[in-house]
């Protein structure tokens, strides 16, 4: 297969393990700038993908291309994410073992696009099964809804996911999809009521404005269709966006949601997004709604009656010894966008489960029952703005817990497995950024820890004390600075309301304005009781009475959040891994410009240099010695089934007999290392080839008989 890579394909080195000089970092940058120039944006790192974005179409994800890469190994054709997608996929059918594929890199790298670029890829080569097709074109469908309700334009990118995305895809014996599963983490849903500049709301709010048919909007009260005329969408003051085509965006929602089967749901779903739109236009004249726009959506959109809600957006209740205790709120304007905020954000979650309806297993394909999984993850990516809050701290954090899920997983379990196995290895060095997650969430005494001790405490309990309290319990720790530490030796001035985070992928300040108040998430209850009445149907389930007579204090936000990652690193880690190292070559989003610096260091902070060097003294594949055994012993059958030696002396007889040269492989105590894919590949290649002769032996005979 060798003719599958061009020339041009090889231009630079294809896999970092190649590169003559590894240890240096100029030569590893150089051989990416060589590739990206030529269009040339995958390299591997062994089994690792370091994609660059290109910020142009490229002419590589063709049907074509996918058939090329159809059951290939993955070091006979040039590096690309289908051939990762293969791998996996392979893996999956010949080993029967779960994988998840691991999508990092900063905002803006591309690990949305490589995402739907796998799934694609999963939905056009495996085989098809009568009706599976349904879930095929599901399980595709379900991006563009997703990325319409949970995604939006920041400076980092234009289509930038706020919630974290983990996608099972699930298979049958066969090795046909069957059906999907989606968690969704943390939706950043104070983008509702509010947009840093040059940022947007959610892409849904302008592609209903801009797609909407007329009857539609008149029925949802929007016929003024200029997003000017929504406060919630001003705010950025970029309604519209050069690269974004909101109407088309309609169009591929509103088909999406049609094959996925939402039928009248869909339009209680546009509801929604017209009750906070309108919720946000509601004017308070010192602390008074203004009438007319309140009613009209109040009566018809939530099917509340007007004067109800005004009174509990006017008013809240406190239940306290029994009694109801009603008195006017602060700031009308805040319960508002809590109301809108909470709206939406149940909304999202009930979309998550309503997708999951549709892509679960069916009654016919019962008997088939889900063989096995391949996971995705696309999360949020590493992001620093001007003002950082509550929301980057979160997906921050979440970024930490992936980079430690690599490093357990690569540089550390590897070379510690090196060690104990008795393989001899010369230790490479790499940060391990535990020191990080254990700051924002060890027990007690982290981050997550103080602000929500914070959170519970009444009195004078403030985002300020919250600071306060970290500086008295954190100063010192080597990741955590604030002003009063600075001591001047700090280059970028830290706030008197900011603290700042020394994550892995560089210093983050975050302003702890509005903290306690995210971090509570909480909704009055005045509110919610609003809520559980309402006539759409989508509310109504998401605010359920049971919540009212409930007395138990819920999760804080970052807690839940905390809880979530910690169940979702066990999912990960009960599978086997694959993972894309996503780069951002410039903050411009300009095709070509490749920003030196910049990509120096994402090469830095993802460890790809560490992980290189580990790979390049290393062996690309272990295995138990009974694994490996059961699975090649077949390929010596003068020895098979008649050996009676011991596992390893029998790992020594095989590998004897398939001509494994010494430098090709070691075998440590209960494990054989193999340095080199080929030469697993080529064993690979006998098996299957040894299947194939028993297949057409037993065709002959049948034909025979
Ligand atoms: P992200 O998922 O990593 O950021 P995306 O996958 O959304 O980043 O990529 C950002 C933009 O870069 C896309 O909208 C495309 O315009 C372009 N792009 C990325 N990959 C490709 C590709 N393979 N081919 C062509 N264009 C590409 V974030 O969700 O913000 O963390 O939070
Ligand atoms: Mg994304």
């Amino acid at each position: 297969m060798e003719s599958a890579i061009s020339a041009r394909d090889r231009v630079g080195v294809q896999d970092f393990l190649l590169l003559e000089n590894y240890n240096s970092e100029a030569a590893f940058i150089e051989n990416l700038r060589r590739r990206y120039r030529e269009g040339l944006i995958y390299t591997y790192i062994g089994s690792v993908l370091v994609s660059v974005n290109p910020y142009r179409e490229l002419e590589i994800y063709s049907k074509q291309n996918m058939e090329r890469h159809r059951g290939v190994n993955f070091y006979e054709i040039s590096p690309h994410i289908f051939a990762l997608a293969n791998n996996s996929y392979r893996a999956l059918r010949t080993e029967r073992r779960d994988q998840c594929i691991l999508l990092s890199g900063e905002s803006g790298a591309g690990k949305t696009e490589a995402s739907k670029k796998i799934l694609q890829y999963y939905t056009h080569i495996c085989p098809t099964r009568n009706n599976t097709h349904t879930i095929r074109e599901r399980l595709l469908q379900s991006n563009p809804v997703l990325e319409a309700f949970g995604n939006a334009k920041t400076l980092r990118n234009d289509n930038s996911s706020r919630f974290g995305k983990y996608m099972d895809i699930q298979f049958d014996y066969k090795g046909a999809p069957i059906g999907g599963h989606i968690l969704n983490y943390l939706l950043e849903k104070s983008r509702v009521a509010h947009q840093n500049h040059g940022e947007r709301n959610f892409h849904i709010f302008y592609q209903l404005l801009e797609g909407g048919e007329e009857p539609l909007l008149k029925r949802l009260g929007l016929e003024k269709t200029n997003p000017q005329h929504y406060h919630y969408l001003v705010k950025g003051k970029c309604p519209r966006v050069s690269s974004i085509n909101d109407k088309n965006g309609w169009k591929v929602v509103r088909n999406a949601l049609t094959i996925i089967g939402f039928n009248e749901d869909e339009i209680q779903l546009m509801e929604i997004v017209a009750i906070v739109l309108h919720l946000g236009n509601i004017q308070f004249d010192i602390n008074r709604c203004r009438e007319c726009t309140l009613f009209f959506f109040s009566q018809q959109l939530l099917g509340v009656d007007g004067s109800v809600l005004k009174e509990a957006l006017t008013h809240k209740k406190i239940v306290a010894k029994g009694e109801e205790v009603i008195s006017q709120y602060p700031s009308a304007l805040s319960a508002r966008d809590s109301l809108a905020k909470a709206i939406y954000g149940r909304a999202f979650t009930w979309l998550v489960q309503k997708l999951n309806q549709s892509l679960a297993f069916k009654v016919c394909f019962y008997f088939l029952k889900c063989s096995s999984i391949i996971g995705l993850l696309d999360v949020y990516g590493f992001e620093v703005f001007q003002h950082n809050s509550f929301e980057q701290f979160c997906i921050n954090y979440c970024n930490e817990k992936l980079q430690q899920l690599f490093v357990e997983l690569t540089l550390k379990s590897e070379q510690e497995d090196y060690e104990t196995e008795g393989v001899g290895w010369e230790r490479v060095e790499y940060f391990n950024n535990k020191i990080i997650c254990d700051l924002v969430e060890e027990k007690h005494k982290g981050i997550i820890a103080v602000l929500d001790e914070e959170c519970l405490r009444r009195g004078d309990a403030s985002d300020i004390t919250f600071l306060e309290k970290l500086e008295d319990s954190l100063g010192g720790h080597a990741h955590f600075v604030t002003h009063k530490m600075a001591n001047g030796k700090i280059r970028k001035a830290i706030g008197r309301e900011e603290f700042r985070l020394v994550h892995y992928a560089g210093e983050v300040n975050y302003n702890v304005s509005g903290f306690l108040d995210k971090n509570n998430d909480l909704l009055c209850r005045h509110l919610k009781e609003v809520l559980c009445q309402s006539g759409n149907h989508i509310v109504s389930q998401c605010f359920h009475a049971d919540e009212l007579m409930d007395q138990r204090r819920p999760e804080t936000a970052a807690t839940e959040f905390k809880l979530s990652l910690a169940k979702l690193m066990e999912i990960l880690m009960s599978k086997e891994p694959l993972y894309v190292r996503c780069i951002k070559p410039n903050d411009a989003k300009q095709p070509g410009g490749f920003d030196e610096v910049l990509v120096r260091h994402q090469v830095k902070y993802l460890g790809l240099m560490e992980y290189l060097r580990v790979r390049r003294a290393g062996f690309a594949y272990r295995r138990n010695f009974e694994v490996f055994l059961e699975r090649y012993k077949s390929l010596c059958p003068d020895t098979w089934p008649n050996w009676r030696g011991t596992l390893p002396e029998g790992v020594a007889t095989l590998v004897k007999h398939l001509n494994y040269k010494p430098e090709e492989y070691k075998l440590g105590r209960s494990k054989i290392f193999i340095r080199f894919p080929r030469t697993l590949f080529v064993t690979e290649d006998a098996l299957e080839a040894k299947k194939q002769t028993i297949v057409i032996v037993i065709q002959s005979w049948w034909r025979g008989v």
